[in-house]
């Protein structure tokens, strides 16, 4: 694993901003990103300035890169060098779910996040997603493609498969959550932390087992309603992660390791707690 530092350059745009935002809390939101050269740098810059204008708490931005065979980790290492508030991450092994783990698990955020690199989600729904997690109403949020609020541009096998696939999370795992597979995703990290060693998928099951996870610890998931367009330019091999999908389903249902899941809800609520003391006692704690 490699991580590039964080450099303070007298050119990035962002310190400019008032002083009194670089508080507690502090988001962490990372952008997977395999073989994605050609978009990276322009997301990469239109998520840092919206992130510059629009979010009223500290904030970085983790490019994480699994094995890309194109110049994507070059990218990400010159963004890294160019904007402070910017790192990127190179790991050998394939699998998105894999990238979020690996960052997640390591940071120190107060709220961890992530997007695909497509910026296919609206960014006006950012700060829906987090603004519960910052409060303590919730411990997970997620974007939702299938809720009646939500406007969404997809072809008609993308949406077919999804509104399958959710029903029979629904029927089979008994699932509240609507859209298991939006990649617009974030939770309280001490939350996140105490669910990650439950998951077991590297790949795209891991935000389905994450909110599966997450619900039966009785924990409260907030959906958002997205504005999502589909980037036709996908890295998904539909079939291929239709048929791992059933397989983790299955999985799920055959094990559900109901007393790991059950000490992941009893630690989660105790961070909970604990987090939401410090933050409602100490709102003004000075982060860097
Ligand atoms: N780190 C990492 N990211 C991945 C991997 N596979 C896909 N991604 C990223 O996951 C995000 C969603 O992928 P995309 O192909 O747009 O999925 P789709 O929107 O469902 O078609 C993009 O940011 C991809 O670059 C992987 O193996 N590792
Ligand atoms: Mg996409």
């Amino acid at each position: 694993m490699n991580v590039s530092a964080l450099p303070v350059r007298g050119d990035d745009p962002v310190p400019s901003r008032p002083s009194d935002r670089w508080v507690h809390p502090v988001v962490e939101i990372v952008v997977p990103v395999y073989n994605e050269a050609r978009v990276l740098e322009a997301s990469i810059r239109t998520l840092h300035g919206y992130l510059a204008d629009h979010l009223p708490w500290a904030w970085r931005i983790t490019i994480a890169d699994n094995a890309s065979t194109d110049a994507t980790f070059d990218v990400a290492r010159r963004l890294a060098a160019e904007l402070s508030r910017v790192r990127a991450l190179h790991l050998d092994r394939k699998g998105r779910g894999l990238a979020l783990k690996t960052v997640w698990s390591e940071s120190d955020a107060d709220v961890v996040a992530y997007m695909d690199v497509d910026l296919s989600t609206d960014l006006d729904a950012l700060l829906p997603l987090v603004a519960p997690l910052v409060s303590g109403h919730s411990d997970l949020a997620t974007g939702s493609r299938l809720d009646g609020r939500s406007r969404v541009v997809r072809g008609p096998r993308r949406e077919v498969i999804s509104r399958c696939y959710n029903t029979l999370l629904h029927v089979v795992l008994r699932t509240h959550f609507h859209d298991a597979q939006c990649g617009f995703k974030a939770g309280r990290r001490p939350t996140i932390q105490a669910l990650l060693p439950t998951v077991q998928d590297d790949g795209w099951f891991f935000d389905t087992e994450l909110l599966v996870a997450a619900e039966r610890a009785g924990l409260r998931i907030h959906e958002v309603p997205v504005d999502w367009v589909d980037d036709p330019d996908s890295r998904v091999d539909v079939w291929r992660t239709a048929i791992d999908d059933l397989k983790g389903v299955w999985r799920v249902l055959r094990h559900r390791r109901v007393l790991s899941v059950l000490a992941a809800g009893a630690i989660a609520t105790v961070v909970r707690f604990v987090g939401m003391r410090s933050w409602v006692f100490h709102p003004g704690r000075v982060s860097r």
